[in-house]
């Protein structure tokens, strides 16, 4: 722990979902006709450990490109966000990614948002340490279903920061509504920098998401096991495959827990005998193309103001403003 005369810096933890709301927000998408689990059940200690494993994998391109882009455009990016300011990084984690933009940046005040401040309070206590000039206020809150920011947060140009493609676990539709919040969420003078996967060869996205080690594999199976801590379930990974594959229709990859034979699961609060071959729909990695994506932006009111890619346009950072 640390204290205000040796770190600045100061967590504020909103509105946690109680366990009881979670248990059965979840018990009722594995009863649902077509079972599904919100990929948000991926992230307990293991699996963000097996995410960032994913992230050195040499079939996800997704980090690595995103990474690559950032660092070969850096001086334009803070050219196009502008130097000071907020910066409010959505789904911080770590907190690297931004953290490599500040000698760029100099944001003014630092924001790291995630589901739980206690997973940021390592990563920011750190951070502090190596920019003690930049303000640091870690916020604990879903920001999927909630942005009111606390008035610690400045209004002074507001910058979310949303890199990794994770816009592509919405669907259009949310991904728009979600545009909107951050729009009105930004004041007069702020923006947006973020990172999203393109439409590409169908093979390679497969790959990406098929990768030869079995990693993304062990990623979503490992969901069943946070699943039997959370629910007290009794799901046994041996009776499930991983199975995801690119919808072409739906321009998305699909990721799914697939029973190998019939089984029978049962939690507190419920039970549910599963078909040989029937499914849990764990993933949606929505893909767009530049065109689309910007089109979304635009809906949302937001003007774009730049963009970057890689030589092969395999992925994509975009700034947009509010005016
Ligand atoms: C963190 C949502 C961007 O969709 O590529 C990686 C998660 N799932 N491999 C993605 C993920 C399977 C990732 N996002």
């Amino acid at each position: 722990m640390h204290t205000m005369t040796t770190n600045p810096s100061e967590f504020i933890q909103l509105h946690h979902a109680s366990d009881q709301q979670l248990r059965a927000e979840l018990s009722a998408g594995l009863l649902s006709a077509s079972a599904f689990a919100s990929p948000k059940y991926f992230y307990d200690a293991l699996g963000s450990k097996l995410f960032a494993a994913i992230c050195e994998l040499p079939e996800y391109y997704l980090s690595r490109t995103e990474a690559s882009i950032v660092d070969a455009h850096l001086g334009e990016i803070a050219a196009a966000v502008g130097v000071g300011g907020t910066l409010i990084d959505l789904g911080a984690g770590n907190c690297a990614k931004a953290a490599h933009l500040f000698p760029a940046l100099q944001p003014a005040q630092y924001v790291p948002v995630d589901i739980s401040v206690d997973f940021l309070r390592d990563a920011v206590g750190d951070l502090q340490q190596r920019f003690p000039h930049i303000k640091m206020t870690g916020l604990g809150l879903d920001f999927s279903s909630e942005l009111q920011l606390p008035d610690s947060v400045q209004q002074d140009r507001r910058t979310f920061f949303y890199p990794g493609s994770s816009i592509g676990n919405f669907t259009p539709a949310e991904a728009a509504a979600f545009f909107r919040k951050l729009h009105t969420a930004c004041g007069d003078d702020g923006g947006l920098l973020i990172g999203v996967d393109l439409v590409k060869a169908t093979e390679i996205l497969n790959a990406a998401y098929n990768d030869a080690l079995g990693v993304t594999a062990s990623f979503n199976l490992n969901l069943l096991l946070h699943l039997n801590r959370l629910l007290v379930a009794n799901f046994n990974i041996a009776e499930w495959r991983h199975v995801s594959f690119f919808s072409t229709a739906q321009s998305r990859i699909e990721m799914y827990l697939e029973a190998r034979h019939a089984v029978t699961v049962q939690w507190q609060g419920g039970e549910r005998r599963f078909q040989q071959g029937e499914r849990i729909h764990t993933e949606n990695s929505y893909k767009y193309t530049p065109d689309n994506f910007m089109q979304l932006l635009q809906q949302a009111g937001f003007k774009v103001t730049r963009t970057w890619s890689d030589d092969d346009n395999w992925f994509m950072v975009c700034h947009a403003r509010v005016t």
